[in-house]
């Protein structure tokens, strides 16, 4: 096993390199690529794609790659009346592009581009009686959708709203942990590490991480690290570099980020990169995707990579931003 320290991990027998320019060519390109079938089927995820392209533009200190202007006039067009950001234009609104709109547009300080007081009205309609959120006036909920909300709210500095019932909420997600330690999407839920990184947070956001046995979750998430340094979702499943972000940053969260080897993992997410058309793929040899591309990046950037720009392991955003908006480091 071995620690992180602010120096560059000694990545043993290395045989690549972070490919910083072309992973932002890679960024640059996704919107010019209108005559693929995939650009058209992934339209409802539209903004999220544009929360995870630019935080990892961030990361890779090239803020400037993509036109801010044109981005917060799109998203703009994507909120609704009732407060919501639907995925795209027309699109329905739901709590997940409503979390990557603020996101993005906290990211690049123009909040102001926004009705803030309907998205905070939009998001207190969607708490149930349980504590829970639902992600949209449908009625499905899923502890994604609590992190979301919580998320959010915390962004936005609005989590004093008397409407609320915070209390509630932290009683629901303790209800969705299980005997191993972990937590799943709902009480009874197997537990995944992505549910493991929204219910941590949403514990950690709302200061009450108290709940959690932090060496039993610690060493579950720990277990999830392979033989070739991929990080698994949970027991008997395959090595993804999503999972690089959801359980290294609940391991931050937890301080305990140095229960997996840190060179195993680096090596294993320099090996997912395309040394083509930039971008990471979820494993070495499979078609890149933005959204691997983005949680790559950020999982090397918790490793302390040289030359990436600190990411926060809460929020999943630049850490300098959560800073210039005054949210105390929590972790
Ligand atoms: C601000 C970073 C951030 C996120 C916002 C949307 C959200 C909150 C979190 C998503 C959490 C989540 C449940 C992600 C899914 C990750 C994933 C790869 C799921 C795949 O699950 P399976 O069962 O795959 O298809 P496995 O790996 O278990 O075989
Ligand atoms: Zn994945």
């Amino acid at each position: 096993m071995s620690v992180l320290n602010n120096s560059r991990p000694a990545v043993d027998g290395a045989t690549s390199d972070l490919l910083m320019d072309l992973h932002v060519k890679y960024i640059q390109a996704l919107d010019t690529k209108k005559n693929d079938l995939e650009y058209w089927l992934t339209e409802h995820l539209r903004v999220n794609g544009l929360y995870w392209g630019a935080t990892a533009l961030h990361i890779l200190g090239k803020p400037e790659a993509l036109d801010q202007d044109q981005i917060v006039e799109y998203l703009v067009k994507c909120q609704h009346e009732n407060g919501g950001f639907g995925g795209h234009i027309d699109h329905d609104p739901h709590i997940l592009s409503t979390l990557s709109a603020v996101q993005v547009l906290i990211t690049y300080d123009r909040l102001d581009a926004i009705n803030v007081d309907k998205v905070v009205d939009y998001i207190v309609s969607l708490q149930n009686e349980d504590g829970s959120f639902s992600g949209d006036s449908w009625g499905e909920t899923d502890t994604r959708f609590i992190f979301c909300a919580i998320n959010c709210l915390s962004l936005l500095k609005r989590l004093d709203d008397k409407r609320l019932n915070l209390k509630k909420t932290i009683d629901y997600i303790v209800q969705c942990r299980n005997f191993d330690g972990g937590f799943g999407s709902s009480p009874g839920g197997e537990s995944h590490a992505a549910q493991v990184y929204v219910c941590v947070g949403t514990l950690t956001i709302l200061n009450a991480l108290h709940h959690v046995d932090a060496d039993q979750l610690g060493w579950w998430l720990s277990e999830r690290q392979l033989k070739n340094g991929g990080l698994n979702g949970r027991p008997e499943k395959l090595e993804d570099v999503c999972y690089s972000w959801w359980v290294l940053s609940s391991l931050s969260m937890l301080k305990r980020a140095h229960w997996i080897d840190a060179n195993k993992l680096t090596q294993f997410i320099l090996e997912a990169q395309d040394s083509e058309t930039g971008g990471i793929a979820d494993r070495s040899g499979n078609i890149p995707d933005v959204f691997h591309t983005n949680f790559g990046i950020c999982g090397l950037s918790l490793l302390r990579y040289p030359g990436l720009v600190p990411v926060d392991p809460v929020y999943c955003m630049p850490r300098h931003v959560i800073q210039r908006i005054g949210l105390t480091d929590k972790h």
